[in-house]
C-alpha cells in the first residue's frame, strides 16, 4: 500500500511560491533571478505581422504554396536555393519589405536588461526585430543569422553587403547578384546545414551552468540544438515557457516503490519540461496568447511605465 505520508507533493524550488505569473514575478521580484537567460523563436514576432513557420493555418509551412513551393524543408536549403533561388527570396521579401516593429515580448526581454537581470538572449528569429527593440551583443545572439547583410554565395569570392542595396532588387520579385563576380548573392541566414555561428557557442556552457532563469517564449522547439537547451540549467533554476501550446513536455507515469509514489516514466531521465506532473518543482507553462501573458507578467512586475517608456523611446 502506497504510504500517503510520504506522498506530499514536492516543494517548489527556492524562489518559488506558485507556478503561475505571480510565482513567476515574485521570484523576480524578490531578487531570485539576477541572470536570466531567454530563448525566443517567431512566434514573438507573429503580433508584428510576420508569420511564424507551425502554426495551424497561419504559418508559412501551411501557405508554402504561396512562395511557390511544395516542400518547406527545401526553402533554407543552400543547394536547392542555388538552384531555383525564387522560393527562398518570395520568403525574403515578406521580411524586408515593411517596417516591422517589436512587440511586448521583445520589450520585457530589454526591461530585463536594463535592470541588470539578463544574461543573455538567445534568438531563433531571423527578422531583427530584437535588435530594433534594443537588445545587442553580447547580449543578443541570433542563433539562425539575420537579413541585414548579404553574402555572395561564390566561396572564392564571399562578397558581403548590406541587404538594404539589394532591397529594391528583391522587393520587385527579381533576383539580385553579386556585383563582383556575378553568382547569386543571399541574405546572412543560417541554412539548414550550415553550423550556427561562433558567437552562439562562445557563452554557450557557462550562461546554462550559471543561469538563475530560463524563460522560452514563441517557439515550438522543433529546431535543434534549442529544444536539447531546455535541458541544460541546473535543476534547481525555475524554467518557464510562454506559448500558445505546451513543447517538449512528456508524460508522467507514477508507481509505487517501498510504499513510497515514484515518477516511473523513462522520460524522468530528460530534463524535459514536466508542465503539470506531481513531480514538477520548477516548470511554469504561461499557455494561450503570449502578448497577454507576457503584458499580465510586466504589470504584475510593476513594470508598466517602464514598458510605456521604452515603447516611446525615452529611456
Ligand atoms: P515555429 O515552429 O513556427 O513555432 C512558433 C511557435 O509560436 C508555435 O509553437 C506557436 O504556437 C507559437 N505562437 C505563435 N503565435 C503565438 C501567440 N500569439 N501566442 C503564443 N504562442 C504563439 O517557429 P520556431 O521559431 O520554433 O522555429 C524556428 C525557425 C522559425 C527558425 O529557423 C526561424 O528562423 C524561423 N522563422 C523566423 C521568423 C522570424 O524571424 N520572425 C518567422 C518565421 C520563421
Amino acid at each position: 500500500m502506497i504510504n500517503k505520508h510520504k506522498n506530499e507533493k514536492p516543494s517548489l524550488v527556492k524562489g518559488l511560491s506558485s507556478l503561475d505569473i505571480k510565482g513567476l514575478a515574485g521570484y523576480i521580484k524578490n531578487g531570485y533571478a539576477k541572470k536570466i537567460l531567454i530563448l525566443t523563436g517567431a512566434g514573438i514576432s507573429v503580433k508584428s505581422g510576420i508569420p511564424d513557420f507551425r502554426s495551424p493555418g497561419t504559418g508559412i509551412y501551411d501557405n508554402i504554396k504561396k512562395y511557390g513551393m511544395l516542400e518547406p524543408d527545401l526553402l533554407f536549403n543552400r543547394a536547392f536555393i542555388k538552384n531555383d533561388p525564387k522560393p527562398f527570396f518570395s520568403l525574403v521579401k515578406e521580411f524586408i519589405d515593411k517596417e516591422y516593429e517589436p512587440t511586448d515580448a521583445h520589450y520585457l526581454s530589454v526591461l530585463f536588461k536594463n535592470k541588470g537581470l539578463l544574461m543573455r538572449y538567445y534568438t531563433q528569429n531571423i527578422d531583427s526585430l530584437d535588435l530594433k527593440a534594443g537588445l545587442t551583443p553580447p547580449y543578443l545572439i541570433e542563433c539562425h543569422g539575420h537579413m541585414r547583410t548579404s553574402t555572395c554565395t561564390n566561396s572564392s569570392c564571399k562578397n558581403k553587403i548590406p541587404t538594404e542595396s539589394i532591397k529594391n532588387i528583391i522587393i520587385k520579385g527579381q533576383i539580385p547578384y553579386c556585383k563582383k563576380c556575378n553568382s547569386l548573392i543571399i541574405p546572412d541566414v543560417v541554412m539548414n546545414d550550415d553550423d550556427l555561428p561562433e558567437e552562439f557557442f562562445e557563452q554557450l556552457d557557462k550562461d546554462f551552468h550559471e543561469c538563475d532563469l530560463l524563460i522560452v517564449m514563441g517557439t515550438s522547439l522543433q529546431v535543434e540544438p534549442f529544444p536539447g537547451m531546455i535541458e541544460d540549467p541546473p535543476l534547481n533554476v525555475p524554467r518557464v515557457l510562454i506559448n500558445k501550446e505546451p513543447v517538449v513536455t512528456y508524460v508522467e507515469e507514477l508507481g509505487e516503490k517501498n510504499g513510497r509514489l515514484v515518477e516511473i516514466s523513462e522520460d524522468r531521465l530528460s530534463q524535459k519540461f514536466k508542465f503539470g506532473h506531481f513531480f514538477n518543482r520548477r516548470d511554469i507553462f504561461l499557455g494561450g496568447d503570449l502578448q497577454s501573458n507576457i503584458l499580465e507578467l510586466i504589470k504584475e512586475l510593476g513594470w508598466e511605465e517602464d514598458l510605456n517608456k521604452l515603447k516611446s523611446k525615452q529611456i
